[in-house]
C-alpha cells in the first residue's frame, strides 16, 4: 500500500479552475484543473496577485518593491521583486515577497506529495554578493509549542554563484533550534540575463520516506536537466492544523543586521504553479 497521501485538491474531484467575475475582478477559483493545476501565477492579468485573492504581498514600498512587468517568461507579463538595502521590514524581515499563506489548495503537509514550478530571471548585470539571496521558500507555520523556525526548504542563490537549495526537518514534533537537522544541494550554476526554470517534485515527510527530485533549465539553453535527486526527511512534525505554503520574490537575512557587497536585488517571477505532475507545472510553457 502507498502509504502516501495526494493532495485532496492535488489528485481530488476536478472540477476545473473557473473564472469568476466579481465586482469588476477576474479572481481564479482554486481547484484543480483537468491538467492538475491547482495554481498558476503567470501574472497575465497585470496584478500583483495574478488574479488569486488568497497571494499575499510582503512589500515596504510601493510601487518599487513588486510589480507586474513586461518581460515575461511566456506570455507578457510577470512579477518583479525588488530589495534595497534599508528598505523596512516586512513580516520580520527585509523582503519583497509573494506569498500563500491564506492559500490553502497551496499548503503541503508532511506525507504529502506534490509538483512545483517556476521561472525566474536572472537580470544580466547580477553581481554575485558576500551573502546568500532566497528566491523561493516552502515555509510553514509553527506548532503551539514552538518558536517561529526555519523553512522546510528554500532556494537560494549563494556568494558562489550557485544555485543551493536548503532543507531543514525535524521528527521532533516541538522543534527547537538544536533538533533542527539542516541539509543542502547545490543545483549548478545561476545563469544571469535568462530565464532560469525549474520543477521541483517533493514527497514531504519528517521521516525516512521523504524525497526531493529537482529539474533545471534555462531559456536560452533548453532542454531539462535533472540536477537533484534526494532521499530522506524534508520537512517538520507538525500539528495537523498548521501547513506549509510558499513565497517568491527576494528575502534577504543578512540585511536585517547588515549591509553585504551589493545595495540592490532585483529578480523576475513568472509562471508559479503547484500541480501534480511535472506537465501541470512546466514554467516554460503556456
Ligand atoms: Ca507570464
Ligand atoms: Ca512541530
Amino acid at each position: 500500500m502507498n502509504r502516501r497521501r495526494p493532495r485532496n485538491l492535488i489528485t481530488g474531484t476536478i472540477v476545473g479552475v473557473a473564472l469568476l467575475f466579481i465586482g469588476g475582478q477576474t479572481i481564479h477559483a482554486l481547484a484543480e484543473s483537468p491538467d492538475g493545476t491547482v495554481m498558476r501565477a503567470d501574472y497575465e492579468d497585470g496584478a500583483k496577485n495574478s488574479g488569486y485573492a488568497d497571494i499575499g504581498l510582503n512589500e515596504c514600498c510601493t510601487p518599487r518593491s513588486l510589480q507586474v512587468v513586461d518581460l515575461a517568461r511566456t506570455g507578457d507579463h510577470a512579477i518583479r521583486s525588488q530589495l534595497t538595502y534599508g528598505d523596512a521590514p516586512v513580516n520580520g524581515g527585509v523582503r519583497a515577497e509573494s506569498h500563500t499563506v491564506a492559500m490553502d489548495p497551496s499548503y503541503f503537509d508532511s506525507g504529502d506529495t506534490a509538483y512545483y514550478g517556476f521561472s525566474v530571471y536572472i537580470v544580466s548585470h547580477w553581481q554575485t554578493d558576500s551573502r546568500e539571496d532566497i528566491v523561493f521558500q516552502w515555509h510553514n507555520w509553527p506548532d503551539a509549542c514552538e518558536a517561529s523556525k526555519v523553512p522546510s526548504a528554500f532556494l537560494t542563490i549563494q556568494p558562489t554563484g550557485q544555485w543551493r537549495l536548503r532543507v531543514n526537518s525535524d521528527g521532533d514534533a516541538c522543534s527547537t533550534p538544536e533538533s533542527i537537522d539542516k541539509t543542502s544541494f547545490d543545483l549548478g550554476a545561476v545563469k544571469p540575463g535568462q530565464w532560469n526554470d525549474f520543477v521541483f517534485k517533493f514527497d514531504w515527510d519528517h521521516g525516512v520516506d521523504g524525497g526531493i527530485e529537482t529539474w533545471h533549465q534555462t531559456s536560452k539553453s533548453p532542454g531539462w536537466k535533472s540536477v537533484l535527486s534526494a532521499t530522506g526527511p524534508n520537512t517538520f512534525n507538525d500539528d495537523p492544523t498548521t501547513h506549509g505554503y510558499l513565497k517568491w520574490g527576494i528575502y534577504k537575512p543578512a540585511w536585517n543586521t547588515a549591509p553585504t557587497d551589493v545595495d540592490t536585488r532585483v529578480l523576475i517571477h513568472d509562471n508559479v504553479a503547484i500541480g501534480d505532475s511535472f506537465a501541470s507545472v512546466d514554467p516554460s510553457v503556456g
